[in-house]
C-alpha cells in the first residue's frame, strides 16, 4: 500500500488543481497533474449584475485532472487509494431532488448586504457568536442564505451542499456536509460541532436542507460507475472526507514540531491565527472579530481573515486592463527599494468586492493621512507593508485573547514565496518566519487521506512531522 496514489482536488479562488500524492511514514510527495483557471462570471439578473462561480467548468477541470492522474497511476503501476476534495469556504449549491437548481453565487456578490441585515434583525451578532463562534464577514453562508430566503431562492430547495460537498456528491451520489467547511457557514454549534437547530430555526431557515455531517477521515462513498468510466479508472475509488475547507487542510500541513506557533495561510485571503483546543467565545474576542473555525481532529482554528493577495491580484488585473500589464516578480523586487510607503487598513470592507482597487487603496491612504502611492511598485510596497502590519496586530491580539504565546510564525501557501512579505512580517512581529510549503493545502488534504487509508497513523502532530521532514523551508529572522 506504500506505493498507493492519493489524489487531491484543490479548488482555489483563482485556480483549481488536481494533485497526486505519495505518502510514507516519513515523507510526502506531491505532483501536480493538472491546473485549470477558476474564472468567475457576472451575469445580469433582472435588477442587478450577479457574480457566480462557473461551477461546471470547475467540475470539468476536476474530472479531466482525475483522468490524467488515473492514467499516470496506471502507467506507473500504482493503485489509486482515494480521492479528497477541498475548496474555499462559505459558498454552496442549492439542490432539489438531487438536481442542482441554480448556479452557485460567488461570495463577493453584493447580495450579502441584505442578508446581513435580515439575519441580525432576528439574531444580533452577539447571539450568533455565542453559538457559532464565527467572525462577522458578510460572505458567511448564513448571510447568503438569508439573502436567498428573502429573494425566494430557497423555494423548493431540499438540500444545500458546499462546494467540496457538491463535488463529492457528483462523484459518489452521496450527500454529506464535511465539518471543517460546515463551520464556515455560521450554522454549526462550534462547541458540539453539530448543526445548531435553535440558531437555524430562529432565522427561519429550513433545517431539513442541511445534510448529515461527516468528519475528516471518513469515507463518503465510492465513485459512481458513470464517473469511474469517465475518468478511465479500472474500478471504483473511495472518496474520503478531508479537511475540505482549504484553510483546515493548510493548517494540517504546517511544518511545526512544537506547538507555540502562529500561522498565516496565505493565498487570495490571508488567514492569520492559532490552533487551539477549545473555542474562545468571549465578548472581547467577538469585538476583535476573531473566528473559531473547526479544524481537523477536533482542533479549533482561531483566526482572522485578512484581505490577502486579493489586493495585489486586483491591482494587477487593473493594470492589465489599462494596457500597462505588470510582472509581479519584478514589481516585488522594485518594491524592496521603496521607502516610506503608506500603511492602510487592508481589512476595510470596501476592498472586498471586485472593482477599481488602486483608487480604493488611494482613498484608504488619504483617509489615514498617508502618502498616496503613485507607481505600481509603490502600490505593491504599500500593500505588502500593510498586510505585514495587519498580521502583526492580529497575531498579538490572538495571543492575548486566547492566553497563548508563540515563538515563531509559519507562512504556508502561495504567499510563502513572497520574500518581501515574509521579511516584513518577521520585522513587524519581531518573530522568525518560517515559509513553506507552497502547496500546504494539497499536502494537508493528501495526508488526511493517507491516514484514512492506513498508510500512516497518528495525530496531526505526526502528520506535521512528515511535512517538516520532506519540505524545503525558508527562515526569515527579524531585522530592524
Ligand atoms: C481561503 C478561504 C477562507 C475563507 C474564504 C472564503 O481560501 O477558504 O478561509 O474565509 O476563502 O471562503
Amino acid at each position: 500500500p506504500n506505493e498507493a496514489m492519493l489524489i487531491a482536488v484543490d479548488l482555489g479562488a483563482t485556480s483549481g488543481r488536481v494533485i497526486a500524492g505519495t505518502v510514507t511514514a516519513n515523507s510526502v510527495e506531491l505532483r501536480q497533474t493538472s491546473r485549470f483557471a477558476n474564472a468567475p462570471v457576472t451575469i445580469w439578473e433582472g435588477t442587478t449584475p450577479a457574480r457566480h462561480w462557473s461551477i461546471l467548468d470547475l467540475y470539468r477541470g476536476a474530472i479531466e485532472g482525475l483522468r490524467t492522474a488515473v492514467r499516470e497511476a496506471a502507467a506507473a503501476n500504482v493503485s489509486v487509494a482515494s480521492i479528497g476534495v477541498d475548496s474555499w469556504g462559505v459558498d454552496y449549491g442549492r439542490l432539489s431532488n438531487g438536481r442542482m437548481r441554480d448556479i452557485p453565487y460567488h461570495y463577493r456578490d453584493e447580495r450579502t448586504t441584505a442578508g446581513v441585515a435580515a439575519a441580525h434583525a432576528l439574531m444580533p451578532h452577539a447571539e450568533l457568536y455565542a453559538i457559532n463562534g464565527l467572525q462577522h464577514l458578510p460572505i458567511n453562508t448564513v448571510y447568503q442564505l438569508m439573502a436567498d430566503l428573502e429573494a425566494g431562492n430557497l423555494e423548493g430547495i431540499d438540500s444545500i451542499l458546499q462546494i467540496p460537498d457538491l463535488f463529492n456528491y457528483w462523484l459518489t451520489g452521496v450527500q454529506r456536509a464535511e465539518t471543517t467547511n460546515a463551520s464556515t457557514t455560521g450554522l454549526l454549534d462550534i462547541r458540539t460541532r453539530e448543526w445548531s437547530r435553535p440558531l437555524v430555526e430562529r432565522l427561519g431557515l429550513p433545517f431539513g436542507m442541511l445534510p448529515q455531517l461527516s468528519t475528516p477521515g471518513e469515507t463518503i462513498g465510492s465513485l459512481l460507475p458513470s464517473v469511474t468510466d469517465e475518468i478511465g479508472a479500472a474500478s471504483s475509488v473511495p472518496v474520503v472526507s478531508v479537511g475540505s475547507h482549504d484553510t483546515a487542510s493548510a493548517v494540517v500541513a504546517i511544518p511545526s514540531t512544537s506547538h507555540d506557533f502562529a500561522y498565516i495561510s496565505s493565498g487570495t485571503w490571508s488567514l492569520v491565527g492559532l490552533e487551539l483546543d477549545a473555542p474562545v467565545l468571549t465578548e472581547a474576542s467577538r469585538k476583535a472579530n476573531f473566528t473559531n473555525e473547526a479544524g481537523v481532529d477536533n482542533t479549533v482554528r482561531y483566526l482572522k481573515n485578512v484581505m490577502g493577495m486579493w489586493l495585489l491580484s486586483e491591482c494587477l488585473g487593473e493594470w492589465e486592463r489599462a494596457g500597462t500589464p505588470q510582472d509581479l516578480v519584478s514589481l516585488l523586487r522594485e518594491a524592496e527599494t521603496v521607502s516610506g510607503a503608506a500603511v492602510f487598513d487592508v481589512d476595510h470592507p470596501e476592498l472586498l468586492p471586485a472593482g477599481p482597487m488602486t483608487r480604493r487603496i488611494a482613498a484608504r491612504c488619504d483617509e489615514a493621512g498617508q502618502p498616496i502611492p503613485s507607481t505600481p511598485a509603490e502600490f505593491v510596497r504599500s500593500i505588502v507593508e500593510s498586510l505585514a502590519a495587519a498580521y502583526a496586530v492580529h497575531i498579538n491580539d490572538a495571543c492575548e485573547l486566547s492566553g497563548s504565546s508563540v515563538s515563531s510564525i509559519h507562512i504556508v501557501g502561495g504567499g510563502s514565496q513572497n520574500a518581501l512579505l515574509c521579511q516584513l512580517t518577521a520585522n513587524q512581529t519581531g518573530l522568525p518566519v518560517i515559509a513553506g510549503p507552497v502547496e500546504g493545502t494539497a499536502m494537508g488534504n493528501v495526508l488526511v487521506q493517507a491516514r484514512s487509508a492506513g498508510i500512516v497513523s497518528g495525530d496531526v502532530e505526526t502528520l506535521r512531522a512528515i511535512v517538516s521532514a520532506s519540505t524545503q523551508l525558508t527562515r526569515y529572522e527579524p531585522q530592524r
